[in-house]
């Protein structure tokens, strides 16, 4: 099927669709067709995709359930991708996860999906990043939730438009990022847990603390600090809010595009980068490829057939 006929039946086609296209992304990884599919995806998908990240348990999941209820309450179609940080880790997290997300089955309009990181700890497999793509084609608004941020390229930052970074009170943690230096990489930080009375406060005033003037405001946007408390729901409103201010902003001036193609060349330069190391992606342009390609996924296949090593007989042995 070409790409644009198989988006338009990936989108009437409800949940069993999207599901039959995620397995088919899987199965067929590699493929020229799933290829193309997933470029037609990117090309035509107009979905927000919204990135949850922060350390394990820093209230993730629950905050993602409340925001997926507000999401259907706005009667947007709505995708999670709950990205486990460790293929090796057992059932159990994943379940765990399944049991946090407690959407109506019956709904037509909500879409779960766990995966798995693989290889990557804390990152996005390729696995992951076509099947955002993917979800971005079909559902209005996507949801990502994944471990920890600023750990390699390949992390949920360049697979999303809008990033929340969710720090628990009495961790400690913004320190930690800003010695990591990843404050600069949120759109918007929660203190979760807001219920936790001074803990939650004292985080708020250090999270202040640690994002610099210039890490607040980045291209005229303004980097809120939030405290939310998913189990007594303050400050939840505030938080969809926020979101949806973000959306615009990146609507108005053709942010978003802008920023899209710079993450599909981003996409494209962590794969070269991961394959074929530091050597491998200097050789290569990103942004070139993927226009003689026509879109990332097929320009990652078109790197493979480019990089393969060619096998020159020996001078000596030609001459005679
Ligand atoms: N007091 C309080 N506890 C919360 C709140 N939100 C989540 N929790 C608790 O914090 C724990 C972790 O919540 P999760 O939503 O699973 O956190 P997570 O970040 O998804 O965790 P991982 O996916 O394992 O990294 C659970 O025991 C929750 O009940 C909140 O708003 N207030
Ligand atoms: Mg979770």
């Amino acid at each position: 099927m070409a790409g644009s006929e198989a988006i338009a039946a990936l989108r009437a086609g409800g949940k069993l669709a999207l599901a039959r296209a995620l397995t088919r992304i899987e199965t067929g990884h590699g493929q020229a067709e799933v290829d193309a599919f997933l470029d037609a995806a990117c090309r035509e998908g107009s979905g927000h995709v919204l990135g949850l990240t922060g350390p394990p348990g820093a209230g993730k999941s629950t905050l993602t359930n409340s925001l997926l209820k507000a999401l259907r309450g706005a009667g947007k179609t709505t995708g999670v991708i709950a990205v486990d940080p460790s293929s090796r880790r057992s059932g159990g997290a994943l379940l765990g996860d399944r049991t946090r997300l407690t959407a109506d089955p019956e709904d037509a309009g909500i879409f779960i999906r766990s995966m798995a990181a693989r290889d990557r700890l804390g990152g996005l497999s390729d696995h992951a990043l076509a099947a955002i793509a993917v979800m971005r084609a079909a559902r209005e608004a996507v949801i990502v939730e994944s471990v920890g941020i600023g750990q390699s390229e390949a992390d949920v930052a360049i697979a999303v438009d809008t990033l929340v970074l969710c720090i628990q009170p009495g961790s400690g943690d913004s320190l930690q990022f800003m010695k990591a230096g990843v404050m600069e990489l949120p759109d918007i930080i929660v203190v979760t847990k807001a219920d936790m009375g001074a803990y939650a406060a004292r985080a708020v005033a250090d999270v202040k603390g640690a994002l610099s003037l210039s890490d607040r405001e980045r291209e005229g946007w303004q980097v809120p600090v939030l405290p939310v408390s998913a189990q007594d729901g303050s400050g939840l409103e505030a938080l969809h809010e926020a979101i949806e201010a973000h959306r615009v902003f990146l609507e108005a001036g053709g942010l978003a595009a802008r920023r899209f193609a710079q993450r599909q060349e981003a996409w494209v330069a962590d794969y070269l980068k991961t394959r074929y190391g530091q050597a491998g992606s200097h050789l290569l342009d990103p942004a070139a490829l993927i226009g003689v390609a026509g879109g990332p996924f097929a320009a990652m296949r078109l790197a493979d057939r480019r990089l393969v090593v060619k096998v020159v007989p020996d001078e000596a042995a030609t001459e005679t």
